[in-house]
């Protein structure tokens, strides 16, 4: 059926002005994409993510589909999950005790007797691209945009040649499970559409009909794959030729492509014995064709409006008015508005990119979320869990996405199993553990990186992410049925592994490592401090739980536990049980302030280690790799030095974020995008200490803003607005009935409040009910000059 309205190439593009005109969400070039970590822009439903160039006479999708991955189980020369055959737990306790006597050993020494060399480890895998050619007559393009609206979750290329626009749209839909193309000009379009796959994969690829399909195997592991492409055009005609497909048409053409793998998140076998890819891509692309191109589109958009639209933060900016790659390159410069858009929008974007690589029934968003060009990407584009995987889920519960969480859970239950055979292998005990990094096939063990191989405090630091989901949503039912088993045995690995130490008979971690440098200890403060946010966390959840029996060995343990926090000679928080850190050691991690963020033992009430924290901060310096300065934007907002945590995030945007917003340690590396938006949450909100802080840490140059729908503890969504005297009006929405503390200085002067309040005039105490509202509001009789 021909389109009954023609638009003309005018109209086309004023679509696109005025679309953007309207939304400051959107990250836009004047030019293709040429280089695909720094320029191209990412798509995703989680599971399978795009990169979209938008070159005028050749289009360049680059595809992934997470679970792609080589070595593994099935890989030649076998596949042993990281786990020695033989315990290694005697020579681990002779280490250990070595180290209790205050023997400092070199790293090196150490993975030469407890590392182990990655076999058949892996690489997350390219899937492959699809080209789509265009016949042109190579005249000049001019209103050339590319675009990737947040809000809809949609990238965009439009242009206009000759006297003919044109407009491709591209998304990935979680709902549908395949990504869909439109292509629409002003006249008549001759293309070409082709698949290209890597060649370290067996592989056939053939076009039928109206369809190219794709299907092989990993010649790695033998781990199968397919994908098929369909294409639907409005009129005209498409023609096999070899494995590409011919279209010619002079109305819209939709593509729909479905990906997937026979691969299960499963140990031992992590294959999917029933799986038929080849018929899975099949009926995904059949579904998604089904309907018309607005159908699918509006199912997208309905599904993935309904999480990002919950959180707004508008720091009184408006819209950019210069392509995004002009914006960043500008920053820092004095266009103060200007700096705000970049920064509002590049909250808003980790926002979406956390959404795009994570979503239910997928693995987790790994180093690089779900995107990877290449065969052999950088740290196998894997999960390291001394930082990484866990920072990219920084943002989940603080910016009202706890719905991209799942993920993240349904992979750290599953390596609870392997994990208990790691714990019992590497240390005689009981419970589970893990150490410095994963993939998708379960991998436990240690590896032989010296500087970052031994990490067994990790499994401690994961379950963090399940006890702090049941304080954000108080889901007692989640409580009982995934967090506590997960945290119950980590507990129960600590509860075998520590030893007393016998110069002060304290329960230590020996041997001990600070990631990612220093020599191997006892009683790190990192992983002392863990041990103990995990046993403070499982002995609540064991009362709530109602686990007496082991609420009563946690305790007992805990009494005796180092907690990891002492200060040192300079007045620093010292990194080892020894007092041996340098001040000028400027070392990207900074692991020991783990008590302040993510964990919460440092807290404002303790003056002390307050300082502490700040000395180290100062010593380590602002300057650094892309995550860790993100990390430090959250310590800097936990101390509520507002300023500071935003020259923080200013040297993340100036010096680690790339042309397309995504962070650069280098290389690319999605945690920092996922630290700095969950950072920017710590500065406008914190929860972490049994009340609710409102602007905790702004900084001066946020004078004027609004947030909408941001998370508190206790399952409270929160919206603010501030003006340059702070506080103008709180909103909270509360999800269960309950006690809520609210510390704010919108209380210390008149103020309204549609529920009694009573306590200190800085922090107001009052009883929520489920499903209430509560709004305060600065009274109009406070001048500006009163605050
Ligand atoms: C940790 C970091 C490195 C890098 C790697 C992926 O080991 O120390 O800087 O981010 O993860």
């Amino acid at each position: 059926m021909r389109h009954s309205i023609r638009l003309t190439a005018a109209v086309l593009l004023a679509f696109a002005t005025f679309a953007h005109a309207q939304n400051a969400n959107i990250l836009w070039y004047d030019k293709p994409a040429t280089d695909w970590e720094k320029e191209a822009l990412p798509i995703g439903n989680g599971r399978i993510g795009a990169m979209v160039f938008g070159g005028v006479e050749s289009e360049r999708l680059q595809i992934s589909e997470k679970s792609l991955w080589t070595g593994g189980p099935g890989a030649e020369g076998g596949y042993d999950y990281g786990l020695p055959a033989q315990s290694q737990a005697g020579l681990m306790r002779s280490i250990g005790k070595q180290l209790l006597e205050g023997t400092q050993l070199k790293p090196e020494e150490v993975a030469k007797l407890l590392g182990r060399k990655m076999h058949n480890y892996g690489d997350y895998q390219s899937f492959g691209e699809l080209i789509i050619e265009r016949e042109t007559d190579g005249g000049p393009v001019s209103g050339y945009r590319r675009e990737l609206d947040l809000d809809t979750a949609a990238a965009r290329v439009s242009f206009k040649q000759g006297d003919a626009g044109y407009r491709r749209e591209y998304f990935v839909s979680y709902p549908d499970q395949a990504l869909v193309a439109r292509w629409y000009g002003t006249s008549l379009q001759k293309l070409r559409v082709r698949f290209a796959a890597p060649d370290n994969r067996n592989v056939t690829i053939r076009a039928e009909g109206t369809r190219i399909l794709i299907a092989g195997s990993l010649k790695s592991n033998g781990l199968k794959f397919a994908a098929e492409l369909r294409v639907v055009p409005e009129c005209g005609t498409v023609k096999a030729d070899g494995e590409s497909l011919r279209i010619e048409s002079e109305c819209q053409v939709t593509f729909v492509l479905a990906a997937r793998t026979n691969y299960r998140m499963q140990y031992p076998s992590y294959r999917d014995a029933g799986a038929d890819p080849v018929a899975a891509v099949a009926s995904d692309a059949a579904g998604a064709t089904k309907e018309r191109f607005a159908q699918i589109f509006a199912r997208h958009t309905r599904d993935y409006q309904e999480l990002f639209r919950r959180v707004a933060l508008h720091l009184d900016a408006g819209v950019p008015k210069m392509p995004t790659d002009k914006l960043r390159a500008q920053y820092g410069t004095g266009n103060a508005a200007a700096d705000r858009q970049l920064e509002q929008l590049y909250f808003q974007y980790g926002r979406y990119l956390l959404i795009a690589s994570s979503r239910t029934g997928s693995l987790p968003a790994n180093l690089q979320g779900v995107w990877n060009d290449k065969m052999t990407p950088p740290w196998n584009a894997d999960y390291h869990v001394n930082i990484n995987l866990q920072m990219n889920y920084w943002p989940a519960e603080v910016a009202n996405l706890a719905e991209t969480a799942p993920p993240l859970f349904d992979f750290v239950d599953h390596l609870v199993t392997p994990g208990k055979l790691a714990a019992q292998r590497y240390f005689g005990a009981n419970g589970w553990t893990m150490f410095l990094n994963t993939n998708a096939w379960g991998y436990v063990g240690p590896i032989d990186w010296p500087t970052a191989f031994w990490q067994p405090e990790a499994s401690a630091w994961l379950a963090q992410h399940f006890y702090e989901h049941y304080l954000f949503s108080q889901d007692t039912e989640f409580l009982k049925k995934r967090a506590w088993p997960v945290m119950k045995g980590a507990a129960e690995f600590w509860l075998d592994a520590l030893v007393a130490d016998p110069r002060d008979g304290m329960l230590t971690v020996s041997p001990s490592y600070s990631p990612e440098h220093g020599p191997f200890t006892a009683g790190a403060a990192m992983s002392q401090q863990i041990v103990a946010d995990l046993f403070v966390s499982t002995s609540a959840a064991a009362k709530l739980v109602g686990d007496k029996e082991f609420a009563k060995r946690i305790d007992a343990a805990l009494a005796k536990l180092d907690r990891g926090l002492r200060v040192g000679k300079w007045g620093q928080l010292q990194e080892w049980k020894a007092d041996l850190d340098e001040p000028k050691d400027d070392h990207r991690h900074v692991s020991h302030l783990f008590a302040l963020h993510p964990g919460h033992a440092i807290s404002m009430n303790n003056p002390e280690l307050v300082a502490a924290a700040r000395a180290t901060l100062d010593a380590r310096g602002d300057a650094s790799t892309g995550w860790s300065r993100a990390w430090k934007i959250n310590f800097w907002a936990r101390l509520r030095d507002g300023d500071r945590a935003h020259k923080l995030l200013e040297g993340l945007l100036r010096d680690s974020t790339l042309p397309n917003l995504w962070d650069t340690h280098p290389p690319f590396q999605i945690d920092g995008n996922f630290g700095a938006t969950a950072g920017i949450v710590e500065m406008l909100l914190q929860s972490q200490n049994g009340e609710i802080h409102i602007l905790p840490a702004l900084p001066k140059a946020w004078s004027q803003g609004s947030v909408k729908g941001i998370r508190a503890r206790g399952d409270v969504t929160v919206d603010i607005d501030w003006d340059s005297c702070g506080p103008v009006k709180l909103s909270l929405t509360t999800g269960h009935a309950g006690p809520v503390t609210l510390r704010s200085t919108l209380f210390e002067k008149g103020f309204d409040g549609s529920v009694k309040t009573e306590g200190a005039l800085s922090a107001r105490k009052f009883t929520a009910k489920r499903g209430g509202q509560y709004t305060f509001t600065r009274a109009a009789s406070v001048s500006c000059a009163e605050r």
